[in-house]
């Protein structure tokens, strides 16, 4: 059987952070080959599946020579002889070898290395593109998503910057991902100048945004709306906010603690909160505004502010389709993440945006802070149709892989497979609410 699986072997190799990661390679029958890399994060969300690391005083524990054990030694003989172009039945193999919640025996990074090895095969083997092979496994159209791009990080990504995690720019009045990636570029240009004529740092952040001291959160989105119109743009018009809070890094003993400047914060406050930058910013998006673990004050956010933006569960759903249900039976967000190493597999992820399609939440594709220089995520996010993708700034070479790699299929695809403005902009959204036309 020439599409039979013969070999799998694992290597330790390195991400942009400069953190070890894993990486997988999968040989077939037919000679095809592929290998894949897996991204880490570092605000990651309590439900993400375990990602085996090996402890220890090697590399400050973070080595990967179990997962890369893991691979060799328990997940190779298991798949070897099977069809690489079954990615369910593959992907049932390795959930069933590790057999814990939260692959937490064999690692989510060891499972998601062999599944997207084993895509990257079947795609050399079919003579086809990743991203239609993804899009051939998930049954689904092509279409480039809408970018989301970082300008300015804090939280994790850029400790002793501001508290809010992601303020990113979204380039709605691009009527192609040309356009909109050259506005992004545009606008980061202009952010840099307008840090070096405040005299502040333009060094990088995890994401390749800047990462720049704020004495108040509100300057990140003042800042970003500057920038915008210094690049000679309209702030709300052609270029849009959007912002990732991830909320559960700021939870002490049950209140929000902000630094910037010092707030101890309810539910009910930091949700005004959020609605006052609604109204005060051209924001179309936010992301994780509340706790993971915080159903309730979820639904109360997303009565309050859905029907205006777009509401984004990250570490809330954590890419799994159980806590997507729970968000749609209680009305929290109206918009999904979807990381694939916060879930494990391939067909995990795409039965994740399968159910948050059918519940009418908007999709987005993200990378995570700590990436690889592979493209797959670009791909992934084409072939299987997403709304949105969220890979950081238009800056260093794990972020500019993925951009490159789009705007590559855009030469492949009919110029109407942009999803453009109407990815974010309109439509029916979870929970009844029409999602409005969100300009400001
Ligand atoms: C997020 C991601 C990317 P991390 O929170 O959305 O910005 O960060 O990979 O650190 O979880
Ligand atoms: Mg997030």
């Amino acid at each position: 059987m020439s599409e039979a699986i013969t070999d799998v072997t694992a290597r330790e190799l390195y991400d942009g952070r400069g953190q070890p990661t894993l990486e997988a390679c999968v040989t077939m029958e037919s000679g095809a080959t592929g290998r894949a890399m897996v991204p880490s994060g570092a605000s990651t969300g309590r439900h993400e599946a375990v990602e085996v690391r090996d402890g220890g005083t090697r590399l400050r524990g973070q080595g990967v020579r179990r997962a890369v054990a893991a691979v060799r030694e328990i997940l190779a003989p298991r798949l070897i002889g099977h069809s690489a172009l079954l990615q369910a039945d593959v992907d049932a193999i390795l959930i069933a070898a590790d057999n814990t919640p939260g692959h937490a025996q064999l690692g989510a990074n060891s499972l998601l290395a062999v599944s997207l090895a084993v895509a990257h095969a079947a795609a050399a083997h079919r003579h086809v593109p990743l991203w239609r092979h993804f899009a051939d496994l998930a049954g689904t159209l092509p279409r480039l998503p809408l970018p989301m791009i970082n300008l300015f990080s804090g939280g994790r990504h850029a400790p002793g910057g501001a508290d809010l995690q992601d303020y990113l720019i979204v380039p709605r009045g691009a009527t192609n991902l040309e356009m909109a990636i050259e506005m992004a570029v545009n606008v980061r240009l202009a952010a840099a100048d307008l840090l070096r004529t405040r005299k502040r740092s333009t060094l990088l952040a995890d994401e390749g945004g800047f990462g720049p001291r704020l004495t108040r959160n509100s300057i990140g989105f003042l800042w970003s709306v500057e920038a915008i119109e210094r690049a000679g743009l309209v702030a709300g018009a052609d270029v849009s906010l959007a912002l990732d809070v991830a909320a559960s890094q700021l939870v002490r003993d049950g209140q929000y603690v902000l630094r910037r400047p010092p707030q101890t914060l309810s539910t009910e406050a930091l949700t005004t909160l959020v609605e006052s930058w609604v109204e005060c910013y051209p924001l179309v998006s936010v992301e994780d505004p509340l706790d993971e673990d915080d159903w309730v004050g979820w639904a109360h956010l997303t009565a309050r502010l859905g029907s205006r933006i777009q509401v984004v569960g990250d570490d809330l759903f954590t890419t799994h389709t159980g806590r997507l249900q729970q968000g749609v039976r209680v009305g929290a967000a109206n918009a999904v993440l979807v990381k694939c190493n916060q879930v494990g597999t391939l067909s995990e992820t795409i039965g994740f945006v399968q159910l948050a399609k059918q519940t009418g939440y908007r999709t987005i594709a993200s990378a995570r802070s700590g990436e690889t220089e592979e493209h797959w995520l670009a791909d992934l996010a084409v072939g299987l149709g997403v709304d949105q993708i969220k890979i950081g700034a238009t800056r260093t070479a794990e972020r500019t892989a993925k951009y490159n790699q789009l705007l590559r299929i855009a030469d492949e695809l009919p110029p109407n497979s942009y999803a453009g403005r109407l990815a974010i902009d309109r439509g029916p959204t979870a929970n009844g609410h029409d999602g409005g036309d969100v300009r400001k």
